[in-house]
């Protein structure tokens, strides 16, 4: 019985230990990057990536199509709406207002995304 509970408690202590040493080098990454004001969003294999994006007000956001079928980036409440992108094209758009921002592929609706401005 004894045994089992150490074991526990050495258990919990190394995942809370591994959990640390996570977060750490997370904050130390974040730290050396320079806070980018443009964010890409990667379209490829008929989703995009990330499938919800946390951005500060301000962030231009650029969507990629590296998919080799057209995709567009429609906004769920009409904000934005790109023309049809093929591979490698571009679109752009800034948040100058805080919310959250739903969207999807207008050829594949089942593609959906999210931008969460802050
Ligand atoms: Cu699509």
């Amino acid at each position: 019985m004894r045994r089992s509970v150490s074991i526990a408690v050495l258990t919990v202590t190394l995942v809370i230990g591994i959990g640390t040493i996570t977060i750490g080098q997370n904050s130390l990454l974040a730290g050396a990057q320079q806070k980018p004001e443009t964010t890409e969003v990667k379209i490829d294999n008929f989703s995009f990536g990330p499938e919800t994006l946390t951005i500060p007000v301000g962030t231009t956001v650029t969507w990629t199509n590296r998919d080799d079928i057209p995709h567009t980036v429609v906004s769920t409440d009409g904000v934005f709406k790109s023309k049809v992108l093929d591979t490698d094209e571009k679109f752009s758009f800034t948040f100058s207002k805080a919310g959250t921002y739903a969207y999807f592929c207008s050829i594949h609706p089942k593609m959906t995304g999210k931008v969460v401005v802050q």
